[in-house]
Parts: C-alpha cells; sequence; structure tokens
C-alpha cells in the first residue's frame, strides 16, 4: 500500500458520509422514472404518459461530496389483475423490504385515490424509513396541495413530506437534502460516478420500447415487449448494429405496430435510433422485426424470456 491511498482507508475517512439504497416506489405514471433521471442528469428510465411504463428495477447512482444514494426505480403500485402485472408489482413491492429508505412518490395532480391506499397499506406492512414526493406541483392550485400535505402526513408516519415537480426540477433540491438525513452513515456502496449496472443492450431495448409506448395507442404498449437478439460494436467502435424483435399478442396489434405501408415501424425506429445513438454516443443501425407470441402476457415461459 502507498503513502497516498492510506488515508482514503482510514476508517475515520468515512466518518461523516451518508450511503444506502432508495427505492422509488410510486403510484402508475406519478414521475417516478422522470425524477430518477432528472436526479442522475441523463435518461436511463424511460417514460411516457401512460401508466405501468417501467416494468422493471431500474438502477440508478447519485454521488453528492457526502454522499452516495442507489436509487432503485420500480414500476407503479396498484391492485393488478393478470399475470404480467402482478409479476411488474411485485417488482415494486419487493423493494420495501430491503432498502434504506423509501421514497414514495405521488402525482398531486391526478390523485387515484385508490392505489394511493394501497400504497400506504402495503408501506405500513414494512419499517422502512420513508419521505414522500407529492410530484407534478407545477400542474397544481396551493390550497389543493396543501390539504394533500396534511392528508398523507396523517396517514403514514413519513420522515418528510415534500412536493416537487420532477420535470422541472422544482425542489429536488430540497429533496435530495432530506433523503441524505435520513440514510445511514457508510462508506460508498458502488464506486463513485457508476451511474447505473444496466448495459447499454438493455437500457436499447427499454428505449424501443418506449417509442412503441408513446407512438401506439389502446391496449397496444401494454402487449408489447422487446428482446434484443444482437448487439454489436463495429468500426471501432464508430457504429453500433441492433437487430430487436418487438413481441405482441395479436395480429391486429401487429398490423397496428407496422401501420400503413410500415410506416409505423419505421416511425418507432428512427426515434429510438436516435434515442440510442444519443447515449450510445455514435452511429446506430437499428433494425426492427415484429412478431406474435399469443397471449405471452398470461403465459409464465414467456414472461420469463422477455425478461419479467
Ligand atoms: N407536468 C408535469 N409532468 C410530469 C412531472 N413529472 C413527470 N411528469 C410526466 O408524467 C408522465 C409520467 O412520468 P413517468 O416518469 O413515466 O412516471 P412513472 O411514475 O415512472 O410511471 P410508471 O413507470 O408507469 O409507473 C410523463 O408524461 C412525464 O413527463 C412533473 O413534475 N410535472
Ligand atoms: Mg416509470
Amino acid at each position: 500500500m502507498n503513502q497516498k491511498q492510506a488515508p482514503d482507508q482510514s476508517p475515520d475517512h468515512y466518518k461523516d458520509f451518508k450511503s444506502g439504497m432508495v427505492a422509488i416506489v410510486g403510484t402508475p405514471n406519478a414521475g417516478k422514472s422522470t425524477l430518477l433521471n432528472f436526479l442522475l442528469g441523463q435518461k436511463i428510465s424511460i417514460t411516457s404518459k401512460k401508466p405501468q411504463t417501467t416494468r422493471n428495477r431500474i438502477l440508478g447512482v447519485l454521488d453528492r461530496p457526502k454522499a452516495q444514494m442507489i436509487f432503485l426505480d420500480t414500476p407503479g403500485v396498484h391492485r393488478a389483475g393478470k399475470l404480467l402485472n402482478q409479476r411488474i408489482v411485485d417488482v415494486a413491492l419487493s423493494t420495501l423490504a430491503d432498502t434504506d429508505l423509501v421514497l414514495v412518490m405521488m402525482d398531486a395532480a391526478s390523485p387515484q385515490t385508490d392505489a394511493e391506499s394501497y400504497l400506504i397499506e402495503k408501506l405500513k406492512e414494512h419499517r422502512t424509513r420513508s419521505i414522500l414526493a407529492l410530484n407534478k406541483i407545477d400542474l397544481v392550485p396551493k390550497p389543493t396541495l396543501l390539504a394533500q400535505i396534511a392528508q398523507w402526513s396523517q396517514a403514514h408516519a413519513f420522515e418528510a413530506v415534500v412536493p416537487i415537480s420532477a420535470l422541472k426540477g422544482t425542489q429536488v433540491d430540497v429533496l435530495i437534502d432530506a433523503m441524505v438525513r435520513a440514510l445511514p452513515n457508510g462508506a460508498p456502496l458502488y464506486p463513485p460516478g457508476s451511474l447505473t449496472d444496466l448495459t447499454e443492450r438493455f437500457i436499447a431495448g427499454e428505449m424501443i420500447r418506449e417509442k412503441v409506448f408513446r407512438l401506439t395507442g389502446e391496449e397496444v404498449p401494454y402487449a408489447a415487449a422487446v428482446t434484443i437478439d444482437s448487439y454489436s460494436e463495429e468500426k471501432q467502435g464508430h457504429l453500433v448494429k441492433i437487430h430487436a424483435t418487438i413481441h405482441l399478442e395479436r395480429d391486429s396489434q401487429k398490423a397496428i405496430v407496422i401501420g400503413k405501408g410500415g410506416r409505423k415501424l419505421k416511425e418507432i425506429g428512427e426515434a429510438a435510433r436516435l434515442e440510442i445513438e444519443r447515449m450510445v454516443g455514435c452511429r446506430v443501425y437499428l433494425n426492427l422485426f415484429v412478431r406474435v407470441q399469443k397471449n405471452w402476457t398470461r403465459d409464465e415461459k414467456a414472461l420469463q424470456r422477455f425478461g419479467y
């Protein structure tokens, strides 16, 4: 060991340092993924106007001078019916038990009552410390907001209740301070600058799924899964070549995703390609296939194959 490294490894070095896992859990469409992307200053989690966009646990690391927060963005919690939905709600609920802090997020602009009560019910089953972020305050009149703060402060023993706008970044610094205060002392769990444990290959698949979510309507986004069939760097890292498949449940959905003369698929592919190019920082060749796997959202084996 050389002398330069010694101070970093002394027991005192991280004496005042805070670190821990923060699960972002909330109602569908509350703005959880938008907040994670804002916190990281980079898009790693897909977002859309439609509820139930996020399906997996998305990990993001935020480094501060005196703290490291490992965020877990999770799917929206609601009383789920079919197998796919139960599975993705379980992804969120399973994070409640083994994190240091739960950041509960609610949409202050359109409270859903049932989903919020269900969430509070689940929260009470665990003893994990929690902070409430009431999001989308850019859309809410102040008296309505104050009433909600009072209501939720009474419903659960939150460490703090912070009104924010994840989209505009309003009061996010206040929220970060509240989270740091609630975290335990300890050394960083990830090497500083880690950002995420996700691969670019996985995020690319999600970006394709986001475009399906944003560019098609009705039940189609909920019947879609994306797999990356091949992902390769070529031309000394100046080109990424991707073959991916959009899986749907029915022929009628396949027809919608392809569109007249293939126009919709082209639109999805171009939007996804631009987004992936921003992430990887080079040119991307994206080839999309569309196939039908009947009733995959109810099929255990298919769910596994698609990563759920
Ligand atoms: N006006 C406004 N819109 C917001 C804000 N935060 C998020 N949104 C929008 O709300 C929608 C949902 O955001 P997401 O981040 O996908 O929500 P989510 O909680 O991750 O949703 P699920 O993954 O489906 O549970 C998107 O259209 C966002 O742009 C906000 O502070 N203000
Ligand atoms: Mg989300």
